[in-house]
């Protein structure tokens, strides 16, 4: 049974990403901050070994200490789902909220080295393992107000290229999911509660579902090992681009 170790798993993507590999026979470890939800999943998935783990992933001490917290049966990471990660606000640059930019820069970029390294020993040693970023389409095409978050998905697109690169000799596989509009919690936290205006963003179309993204991961990591689906950009069929969608209303 191999394992994957999924962050952000208590909502959207992640969620979805937990029960689409749990039902694939994966062993889970299940990170999150809110741990009520995590635990509300591992219920869902009953009969599916699940170990969960509650850090702030902009925490290094605290994801060091959960790592290595881990019980013997999931020590040995085979797969690492890097997507913990949120926008904090949509405002041009000279109007950012500084705490805003950190958020994102520590939670979206910082966080993702830092679970990154606490995993990746367990990899070097069997010299085997998966690591998929979830990234955006907003990492690879910047838009209006989006200034720092598209910066900090660029740095992960940035990333998971240095990544694949270095860990080469090591048979590790690195990869980058790229989606475009998904309807998950994103907007309720981009727009701090302001439910009307998380609606908005998907209003008149049909985005992707955390399901859609979830199979493409299933998809992903159960290819032969000498695969790597190395990057791969997801939209929904009513988005062309970062500003481009097709809305009915
Ligand atoms: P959600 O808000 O539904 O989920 C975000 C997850 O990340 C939650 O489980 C949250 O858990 C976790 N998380 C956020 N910050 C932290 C932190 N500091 N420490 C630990 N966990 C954290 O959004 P999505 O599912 O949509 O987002 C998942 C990823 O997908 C993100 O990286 C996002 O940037 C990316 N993405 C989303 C798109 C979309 O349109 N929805 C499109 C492209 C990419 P908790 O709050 O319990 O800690
Ligand atoms: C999330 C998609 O376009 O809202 O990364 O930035 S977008």
């Amino acid at each position: 049974m191999q394992t994957a170790f999924i962050t952000g798993a208590s909502s959207g993507i992640g969620r979805a990403t937990a029960v689409a590999l749990g039902r694939s026979g994966f062993r889970l470890v299940l990170a999150g901050r809110r741990r009520e939800r995590l635990e509300e999943l591992a219920q869902e998935l009953k009969g599916v070994p699940t170990h969960l783990l509650t850090f702030d992933v902009r925490d290094q001490a605290a994801v060091d200490a959960a790592v290595a917290s881990l019980p013997t049966e999931f020590q040995d990471v085979d797969v690492l789902i890097n997507n913990a990660g949120n926008a904090h606000g949509l405002a041009p640059i000279q109007d950012g909220d500084v705490r805003d930019w950190d958020a994102m820069l520590d939670g979206n970029v910082k966080g993702l080295l830092y679970v990154s390294r606490a995993v990746l020993p367990a990899m070097q040693r069997r010299r085997v393992g998966y690591i998929i970023n979830i990234g955006s389409i907003a990492g690879h095409e910047t838009y209006p107000n989006g200034n720092v978050y598209c910066a900090s998905k660029a740095a992960v697109a940035a990333l998971t290229q240095g990544m694949r690169m270095d860990l080469l000799p090591l048979n590790i596989r690195v990869a980058e999911v790229n989606p475009g509009l998904v309807e998950t919690e994103f907007s309720q936290v981009r727009f701090k509660g302001d439910t009307a205006r998380a609606a908005q963003t998907y209003q008149g179309l049909e985005p992707l579902r955390p399901e859609d993204i979830a199979d493409l991961i299933q998809f992903m990591v159960t290819r032969p090992p000498h695969v790597n689906l190395a990057e791969v950009l997801i939209l929904p069929a009513a988005q062309a681009s970062a500003t481009q969608v097709r809305r009915t209303s």
